[in-house]
């Protein structure tokens, strides 16, 4: 029998899904779930065959060179794949999964809760509760936005943009779309296609940020694209911060051109833009869009799928690179 390929786990992933990595291949496990420095992570690749890495790790161009040869496969935890230099990888031959579908419920649960944090005021409310600072009420307190009804533009309708849609409708709103290309017409549900981002804006008053973070949508919410939303739009972003130009969404935050943001993603996580904590009409999570018990075993089971057909000799289901 040969020995079971060593697979470098660099999170602490749930039980179950360690149990089955246990059973099936020689892991090494972070049990502290101590951040790996890149220095740590190389070494702690010697004589190992996989590694299963999450958007924590970033596996640059220079990272991937310094890797053992014995590395053959990066099966992610995680759907987004910016972490990762994929160039690299294909350059030296390693084979890059990552985990579609499984988050897509969980994320848009979350996008729905910025959307509903921002737009009625949700964070001011419980931080008065909390603090025991709420003294009265009248028709003029914490008066929000209502949300039922609204238009709402999704930029991104991929998996994740079309969950967020179909809970868009449960609230009523009319959605509009912007993508790369049209979806398949079955699945728009009356959502309206827009090839052309500027002419998407001005008709969203709630946009919502759903597609992967590339070289080409680094920064895609811009003030020039801010400018352009109805004035008292909600912007919500559960996809990556790389998308959001900070400068100019907080300036259009703190003059009022927009009433709200609702974020669950961040440049530079966890040591985000220090203006966003300052500002009242910001909603704030901790990158939890994924963060579920289900969601979270589905990704770690979806990920050793992936290691699995690889170490089979068969294509891996979600192969992108
Ligand atoms: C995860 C995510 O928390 O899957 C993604 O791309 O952004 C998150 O939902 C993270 O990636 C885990 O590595």
């Amino acid at each position: 029998m040969s020995a079971k390929p060593v697979v470098v786990v660099t999170r602490k992933l749930p039980a179950a899904v360690e149990a089955r990595l246990g059973r099936d291949y020689a892991p090494r496990l972070n049990p502290d779930d101590r951040l790996y420095s890149a220095d740590d992570l190389v070494a702690l690749c010697n004589g190992a065959s996989a590694i299963m890495p999450c958007h924590t790790e970033r596996l640059s161009a220079e990272v991937i060179g310094r890797l053992p040869a014995t590395i053959r496969i990066v099966a992610n935890f995680s759907v987004g794949t910016d972490h990762v230099d994929l160039a690299a990888a294909r350059a030296r031959g390693i084979v890059v999964t990552n985990t579609p579908d499984v988050l897509s419920d969980a994320t848009a649960e979350i996008a729905m809760l910025c959307l509903l944090g921002a737009a009625r005021r949700a964070g001011e409310g419980e931080r008065l509760v909390r603090t025991a600072e709420w003294r009265d009420w009248s028709p003029a307190f914490m008066v929000g936005v209502q949300v039922t009804g609204k238009r709402i533009g999704i930029v991104g309708m991929g998996r994740v943009g079309q969950v967020v849609a179909r809970r868009a409708r449960a609230f009523e709103m009319q959605v509009h779309y912007h993508n790369r290309r049209r979806i398949d017409p079955d699945l728009e549900h009356g959502a309206v296609y827009h090839a052309d981002l500027e002419s998407m804006l001005p008709l969203c008053d709630i946009l919502s940020l759903n597609c992967p973070a590339t070289p080409e949508t680094k920064g895609v919410l811009n003030a020039a694209r801010i400018a352009r939303l109805p004035d008292g739009a909600i912007v919500v972003n559960t996809a990556r911060g790389a998308l959001v130009d900070d400068d100019a969404l907080i300036a259009a935050l703190k003059s009022g051109k927009l009433w709200a943001a609702g974020l669950d993603v961040y440049n530079n996580e966890p040591a985000i833009d220090p203006r966003y904590r300052d500002l009242p009409n910001t909603f704030l999570l901790p990158h939890i869009g994924s963060a579920t018990r289900e969601t979270r075993n589905a990704m770690g089971f979806r990920a050793l799928d992936n290691l699995d057909a690889f170490f089979a000799g068969r294509e891996p289901g979600d192969r992108v690179a």
